[in-house]
């Protein structure tokens, strides 16, 4: 690998308790092993896990405060404050890129536009307004949509605890998760079924994320520009 190479951006999208954690973390561990040969420089990491939102940040304990219903917002409040929190750490994605280490996002804009657009058959959140402040974000070179049916995901544990996670909800942001894909298309938008096992999951992601690895010599653009 040449150092010049920049690193690559994945990001792993899809409802909730459709596997996401799990997958970030074995694809994590897997561009690892990949890449830690004789050209690789010591213990420097060539890819790391980002989280959205980051509940971290001052605004990330805002919307974190949201999600366990400990504080209300209105809906354009909070979807600007979801936005604001990927905007605070986009420096920190454009060194890391430019320093040649790969981040695997665990949701990014998308999920931003999905649940707060599946409100609009009540509210005034179209899908327009909602992708607005999402325009010119670092754009991931790939992501992995984890696709589980609502039902099916609803039966994993821990659901429920938060909002959103109600199976009628999980079924309209899956509608707009998928106008989303066809939007940003099918070279940097890819379906995985996530109904299978694990294994099976974390292998159809290996494969499409390999020949993505090797594309490093693009620059980085951004959301749609
Ligand atoms: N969520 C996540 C949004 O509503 N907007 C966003 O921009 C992002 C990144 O927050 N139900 C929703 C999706 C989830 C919830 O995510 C928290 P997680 O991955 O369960 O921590
Ligand atoms: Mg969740």
């Amino acid at each position: 690998m040449s150092s010049l190479a920049r690193g690559v951006f994945i990001v792993i999208e899809g409802l909730d308790r459709s596997g996401k954690s799990t997958q970030v973390a074995r694809l994590v561990d897997r561009i690892q092993s990949a890449t830690t040969d004789a050209s690789s420089s010591g213990s420097t990491p060539r890819a790391v896990p980002l989280k959205f939102p980051d509940r971290t940040t001052a605004i990330g304990k805002m919307i974190d405060a949201y999600l366990r219903s400990e504080s209300d917002l209105d809906d354009h409040a909070i979807h600007l404050l979801f936005s604001a929190n990927r905007w605070e750490l986009a420096p920190k994605i454009e060194a890391l890129l430019a320093s040649g280490t790969t981040i695997v996002a665990d949701r990014y804009a998308f999920s931003g536009i999905a649940f707060s657009a599946q409100k609009s058959p009540h509210l005034n959140l179209t899908f327009e307004w909602c992708k607005a402040p999402e325009i010119g974000l670092p754009a991931p070179d790939l992501t992995l949509f984890l696709d589980v049916k609502p039902e099916i995901a609803m039966q994993r544990g821990g659901y429920g605890e938060e909002r959103y996670e109600k199976q009628e909800v999980q079924t309209r942001v899956r509608q707009v998760f998928e106008r989303i894909g066809e939007e940003i298309g099918a070279d940097r938008w890819v379906v995985i079924d996530a109904g299978q096992d694990r294994d099976k999951v974390g292998d159809d992601i290996w494969n499409r994320v390999v020949p993505v690895l090797r594309d490093t010599h693009k620059p980085v653009t951004r959301l749609w520009h």
